[in-house]
């Protein structure tokens, strides 16, 4: 009689919140990888859940998706997302040439360097250039921040940030310039897909779960308009495409929601 070790699979637990950019991109690598996974919603906004200590003990830097992969932590999308094509079968999610997987890694650097606060409340600001959901942050961030000194660390580079952002959102030029920013990136993404079908080329990779979420991103925002009416067509029936893929729905991907759901 043979025998066969039984090698219990590792589990797969991702931390995450449903309409956070980063654990979009994340869902769609895991699904579209076909690696079955357990999920455990952080509650980022109401109940602040990802400074209690916790969680901040899984991520320092407090914020989601953090994987775990059986013991293994790991964090950062840029990280986490390599991590799940290299682990597990599946369709490889990285092109097979060091030039391909280059320009696939500068796609998704350049997707991840947008400013996605300042394009979430770019369109919503009063006359001097002001958000009330921007300052209301503010302020709940100095409240959890006198309520909890323990978790000062994070708190304060999460105020800091807001800060920033009450900066940037009051400075036309400093919007327009990250608003720029993200709609050459769509114009380069059409560039690609003049010749593609995917974003990194022939078949899909991981910058392709970075660009459907970024889209959908734009989308929710109002952006859209950069691929209607004739605008950058390639991106057009690129996001048609993704949309009806499999990996959409499953990975719960969102391009419409309220200001105070993101
Ligand atoms: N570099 C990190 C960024 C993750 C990040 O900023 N996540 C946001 C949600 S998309 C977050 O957790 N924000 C928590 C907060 O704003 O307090 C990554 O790629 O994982």
């Amino acid at each position: 009689m043979l025998y066969f070790p039984i090698v219990a699979a590792k589990q797969v637990l991702l931390y995450d919140y449903p309409a956070s950019i980063c654990c979009q991109m994340t869902r769609l690598t895991l699904v579209e990888k076909g690696v079955p996974y357990a999920r455990h919603t952080v509650d980022i906004m109401v109940k602040a859940e990802q400074f209690e200590p916790w969680y901040t003990a899984l991520n320092p830097r407090a914020v989601v998706p953090t994987l775990a992969i059986g013991d293994e932590i790991i964090t950062d999308t840029l990280r986490i997302v390599p991590r799940i094509d290299a682990e597990f079968d599946g369709p490889a999610l990285t092109p097979p040439t060091a030039e391909g997987a280059a320009a696939m890694e500068a796609t998704m650097r350049d997707v991840m360097s947008l400013h996605y606060g300042v394009l979430l409340y770019a369109r919503r600001l009063d006359g001097n250039g002001r958000s009330q959901t921007v300052i209301d942050r503010g302020r709940f961030l100095r409240e959890q921040r006198a309520k909890h000194p323990e978790r000062a660390e994070a708190l304060d580079r999460r105020m800091a940030g807001n800060e920033r952002l009450q900066r940037a959102l009051a400075e036309p030029a400093e919007v327009e310039r990250h608003v720029g920013e993200a709609r050459a990136l769509v114009a380069r993404l059409d560039q690609t897909l003049a010749g593609f079908p995917f974003v990194s080329g022939g078949s899909y990779t991981l910058a392709d779960t970075f660009a459907t979420a970024a889209l959908a991103r734009f989308r929710m925002h109002g952006y859209d308009t950069w691929w209607q009416n004739g605008a950058n067509p390639h991106v057009a029936a690129y996001y048609t495409r993704m949309q009806e893929r499999a990996s959409w729905s499953e990975a719960g991907v969102v391009d419409s929601a309220d200001e105070r759901d993101i």
